[in-house]
């Protein structure tokens, strides 16, 4: 019997309890230890989301998922979760492939845009430790145009402006990144865009506008604009109600429970706008349907 087409999903990873909060952020930071006050304040932040993120636990569902969305279209695949910053790190996941006999596998980054700095970093952790160990492997670099993407996007949009009437403004969102990306022709920007508009247009969205989130305090200029400069900026445009759609994550986590169920709608309220978000697709069988997509593809010869 031939051995399963390995599917390794890839995400930022997260800790596992408050107590792993130094030493995730000091992965995050390159091996550079945070101030205590600034592990404090980000101990803080989980603690207002429940004390950890689910990043671990759907990505884990969505494994789960697109191994059985696979099977029932008679591939034989076997799936695997690898994290960035956190255990279960990459290089295990790959590992364990190779203990369970995979050869081939596919890689997928959950973030739909390709960055250098981000999608090209989990490659870089997939491909290297792939090679240790003998499995062909291959990476899908972006996906932010995918029809069932884009459609299982609308669809979350529509919920949430159904929430607040048809006309409401939408802000489409991703995570920031340091504005040096821009100087290597990096495609990230307009891949954003570009999803920004195909959801737009599958939702018959006007008006609506794109910012950035999540932008660390490192010490050098990020993209913008930010998404709390975003919304007093469409609540002086008038507008009094609005929904934020992020197009850049594709689970629940800190970013999104935090960033914007908590600081943004802190604003929002102090503004007297109406804010909803937009459901996070998570392991929503649309979404499945779509990893199981570029896996299969991906796979093919
Ligand atoms: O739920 C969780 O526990 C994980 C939430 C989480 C996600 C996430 C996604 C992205 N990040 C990206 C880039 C950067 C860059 C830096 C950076 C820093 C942090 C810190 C935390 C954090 N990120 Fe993150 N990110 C998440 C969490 N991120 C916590 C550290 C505290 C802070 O600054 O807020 C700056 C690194 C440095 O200091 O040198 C750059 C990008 C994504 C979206 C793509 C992806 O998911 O991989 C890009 C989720």
């Amino acid at each position: 019997m031939s051995s399963p087409l390995g599917v390794l999903l890839m995400a930022y990873g997260s800790p596992a309890t408050l107590e792993d909060v130094g030493a995730y952020y000091t992965h995050i930071r390159g091996g550079r230890a945070p101030s205590a006050e600034n592990v404090e304040h980000l101990r803080e932040r989980y603690r207002r989301i429940g004390g950890r993120s689910p990043l671990l636990e759907i990505t884990r569902a969505q494994a789960a998922g697109v191994e059985r969305a696979l099977l029932a279209r008679g591939v034989g695949a076997r799936s695997y979760v690898g994290m960035k910053h956190a255990p279960p790190f990459i290089a295990e996941a790959v590992a364990a492939m190779a203990a369970d006999g995979v050869s081939r596998a596919v890689a997928i980054a959950l973030a739909p845009q390709y960055s250098r700095m981000s999608v090209g970093s989990y490659h870089a952790a997939a491909t290297e430790a792939a090679a240790a160990h003998g499995i062909t492997i291959r990476c899908v670099d972006s996906w932010h145009d995918h029809a069932g993407f884009v459609a299982a996007l609308a669809a979350r949009l529509d919920q949430a402006r159904s929430r607040l009437g048809a006309a409401t403004g939408v802000i489409f969102t991703a995570h920031s990144l340091p504005e040096r990306i821009r100087s290597w022709n990096d495609p990230y920007a307009d891949q954003l865009r570009d999803t920004s508009e195909r959801v737009a247009a599958a939702a018959g969205v006007a008006p609506w506008r794109f910012a950035y989130q999540s932008a660390s305090q490192t010490g050098e200029p990020w993209l913008g604009p930010d998404l709390l400069d975003a919304l007093r900026d469409v609540h002086g445009a008038g507008w009094r109600d609005v929904v934020v759609c992020p197009v850049g994550f594709v689970a629940d986590h800190l970013e999104v429970l935090y960033d914007i169920d908590v600081e943004a709608r802190q604003l929002a309220t102090d503004l007297g706008l109406r804010l909803e978000r937009a459901a996070s697709l998570n392991d929503g069988a649309d979404f499945i349907a779509v990893l199981a997509d570029l896996a299969r593809r991906s796979a093919a010869p």
